[in-house]
């Protein structure tokens, strides 16, 4: 008996060191192939969008450029995989993709379950409303018995959930796949209210007939802190993605930026040195160049430079940094040490 139960154990973990094994692959197969397969939004202005020449552009994008500037010293070698909210998951399950850098809420399930593991958040979001301003509704209390559009397979339409039965509220949910779906049905008067991430609300309002038309309700329902995923047991992918991202804060937090980079190099600053590679090899630690974080900041600034580039409040969607902000500012970014 105490035999069998030992082989079943046995079998067991060595059938997981052979899954682990298969999925540990990632950075090799990426330097192999000499690209990056990065999973973005279909169409999220600010976050990842195609510009007019087909060109992809965005934070997440951003994230996407930095890993493959980390990997290969040249951001330009990245294959964008656009992915609606139900599709993203299989995608990363399926190798289909190398990371999901797409908006994606880190949730406990997702990050156990669906077997993920997220590298970290390049954006703490939160669930809002948006109505029409006619509709005269300053409140999202207000709601109650509102036809309201939410794309499916989000945690959006989870958190809508919870929220009108913690408020005794009922409501009429039109479920729908495709973003750009959604807004034309609230847009087209099919709903009174859309629901999403606030950031994706800024978006959406944007790309309304009439952007004044429509209000965006002060109530924020929920944690959406989003952020790049990569498949479980690929620890050395994971951390290639994990310290670029932190290699992204570090830089803001020493004012390391995509100007004065080479300059930096010169600096005495230990911190600053380390970060450059120059005393020290952190690259050879997750199996990339010396001067990996010198690639990624020359091709995309450091995060609050990504952050401003594409968010900003001198971009169409004119977000503050509010939580987003490093915490030497009140914010909740914070770069972990490099040393
Ligand atoms: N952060 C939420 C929502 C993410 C999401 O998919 N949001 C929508 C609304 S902004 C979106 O990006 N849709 C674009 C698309 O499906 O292409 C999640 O991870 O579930």
């Amino acid at each position: 008996m105490k035999l069998k139960l030992l082989t079943a154990v046995l079998g067991l973990s060595i059938a997981g060191l052979a899954v682990n094994a298969a999925s540990a692959q990632t950075l090799q197969t990426v330097k192999d192939r000499d690209n990056l397969r990065c999973g973005v939004n279909t169409g999220l202005p600010g976050f990842a969008s195609q510009d007019d020449q087909g060109g992809w552009q965005g934070l997440d994008v951003d994230y996407c450029k930095a890993v493959a500037a980390a990997v290969f010293g040249d951001a330009s070698k990245v294959q964008y995989s656009p992915l609606s909210a139900v599709q993203r998951f299989p995608a990363l399950q399926n190798n289909e993709i190398d990371m999901l850098a797409r908006n994606t809420t880190w949730t406990m399930d997702r990050d156990t379950t669906l077997g993920l593991t997220f590298a970290g958040v390049n954006y703490y979001d939160g669930q809002g409303f948006m109505v029409k301003s006619d509709l005269n509704v300053n409140s999202a209390l207000e709601l109650s018995g509102a036809t309201v559009c939410v794309q499916s397979g989000t945690t959006t339409e989870l958190n809508l959930a919870d929220y009108f039965r913690t408020n005794n509220m009922d409501y009429n949910p039109v479920v729908i796949e495709s973003q750009s779906d959604v807004n034309s049905a609230y847009d087209s008067g099919r709903c009174d209210v859309l629901t999403t991430d606030a950031s994706g609300l800024a978006a959406s309002r944007l790309e309304m007939g009439n952007a004044d038309e429509h209000v965006i309700l002060p109530e924020i329902i929920s944690k959406e802190p989003l952020g790049p995923a990569v498949r479980q047991g690929d620890t050395e992918w994971f951390n290639v993605v994990k310290w670029v991202h932190y290699a992204l804060l570090n830089a803001e937090e020493l004012g390391v930026t995509q100007a004065n980079v080479e300059e930096m190099l010169e600096s005495e600053n230990p911190e600053i040195r380390r970060l450059l590679g120059q005393d020290s090899n952190f690259g050879e630690s997750i199996g990339v160049s010396q001067d990996w974080v010198v690639n990624v900041i020359k091709a995309v600034g450091n995060y609050g430079e990504i952050f401003e580039r594409n968010i900003g409040v001198n971009t169409p969607l004119q977000i503050q940094r509010g939580q987003n902000a490093l915490w030497t500012k009140g914010g909740l970014q914070y770069g972990m040490p490099i040393r």
